[in-house]
């Protein structure tokens, strides 16, 4: 029996768009449900305030699915049905997403690994120990522009730092227009900040390395020890890979939050695109090299870039990143 229906839709984001889109469908026997974990191949869905349950998807999804984003992903909504006498529903149809975050799959197959979907932010954590690293940061960035969620950098363990103010203000200078808080476990509430992006009705995720804290967040977030926790390595500082399959949540805010795994690499593949986004500021400038194959080498005649460099108008930083990023895409475009 499913009851508060109206009160769950619009608590886990269900919006007038995705309505039309069912009612257009003729599917209106379905149920909606949104996918809050991914097991293989079965989905633990969320169909009531309180409500959640197995879910399969149907034959047709599965004769029909091509590439991973033919299958539902943490996020997603769903129309579901429910056989009588069963405990576990059927997935019919995937709802057109939002936004969606994705990398590529490691190793072999280049087929995009789905991070999540239908997120509105997207916090790019990284704690201030030597996990802090400004070009895996921008590889972030990079993905998080290319969903089409807005991005937003955590910076946990604040009480390790000696000068968080600094750490915060550098963050600021090397990513402008993004925003940049700092938190720290003893003082989560004083993180007023979430209430801004944890609004009821909107998603968001925490990327970012193991260990950083991302589970220890969102437990305070939902007000309970859910999400496992476990102390970082002593020798390097690195994370035990604690959280194994991303989780979605209702926080105390209101606002649906979901918890990821850490990543071990980021690849960048088919993210053209959000590098070029990222980087409009050099692309802008190369516009104005004086010759249009200008490489951007030390000494070349004419080169906006290297002149940008000297005067210190373009980080060399920046500039460095940018010059991997591309080639890793060039690289991957050609495997
Ligand atoms: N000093 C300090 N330690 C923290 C803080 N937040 C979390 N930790 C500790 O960092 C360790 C790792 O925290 P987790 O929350 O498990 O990290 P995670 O990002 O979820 O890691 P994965 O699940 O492996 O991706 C735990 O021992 C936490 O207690 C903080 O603000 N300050
Ligand atoms: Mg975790
Ligand atoms: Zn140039």
């Amino acid at each position: 029996m499913i009851y508060n229906q109206k009160e769950f839709l619009l608590l886990f984001g269900w919006n007038d768009s995705l309505g039309l889109h069912q009612k257009n469908l003729e599917l209106n026997q379905l149920i909606p449900a949104r996918v809050i974990v991914e097991e293989k191949h079965l989905y633990r869905v969320q169909v009531g305030i309180d409500q959640t349950m197995y879910a399969a998807i149907s034959g047709p999804i599965q004769n029909q699915a091509r590439k991973r984003a033919d299958y539902p992903a943490v996020g997603d909504w769903v129309l579901i049905s429910i056989p009588e006498n069963s405990e576990r529903g059927i997935i019919h149809h995937i709802m057109p997403r939002k936004t969606i975050l994705h990398r590529k799959q490691i190793g072999s197959s280049q087929d995009a690994q789905i991070l999540s979907t239908n997120v509105d932010t997207v916090f790019i954590t990284t704690s201030v120990n030597d996990d802090l690293n400004y070009r895996r940061t921008e590889r972030y960035l990079s993905i998080v522009r290319e969903s089409g969620a807005q991005p937003v950098i955590l910076l946990t363990k604040a009480d390790i730092a000696s000068d968080i103010q600094k750490i915060i203000r550098d963050v600021e200078i090397e990513f402008p227009g993004i925003s940049v808080y700092a938190i720290c476990h003893d003082e989560f509430e004083k993180s007023f900040f979430l209430f801004d992006y944890l609004k009821e009705g909107s998603t968001s995720v925490f990327i970012g390395s193991s260990g950083v804290g991302k589970s220890t967040l969102v437990n305070y977030l939902i007000g309970r020890h859910e999400a496992k926790t476990q102390e970082i390595r002593d020798d390097d500082g690195k994370g035990k890979h604690t959280t194994t399959s991303r989780h979605l949540y209702v926080s105390t805010c209101g606002g649906l939050i979901i918890d990821t795994p850490g990543m071990r690499e980021l690849q960048m593949s088919d993210h053209a695109d959000g590098v070029r986004d990222q980087f409009a500021e050099i692309e802008e400038l190369a516009q104005k090299c004086k010759f249009t194959n200008c490489e951007h080498q030390v000494n070349q005649p004419g080169c906006a870039v290297q002149k940008s460099l000297l005067d210190q108008t373009l980080s060399a930083t920046k500039w460095m990143s940018f010059q991997k990023l591309k080639s890793e895409v060039k690289y991957r475009k050609r495997t």
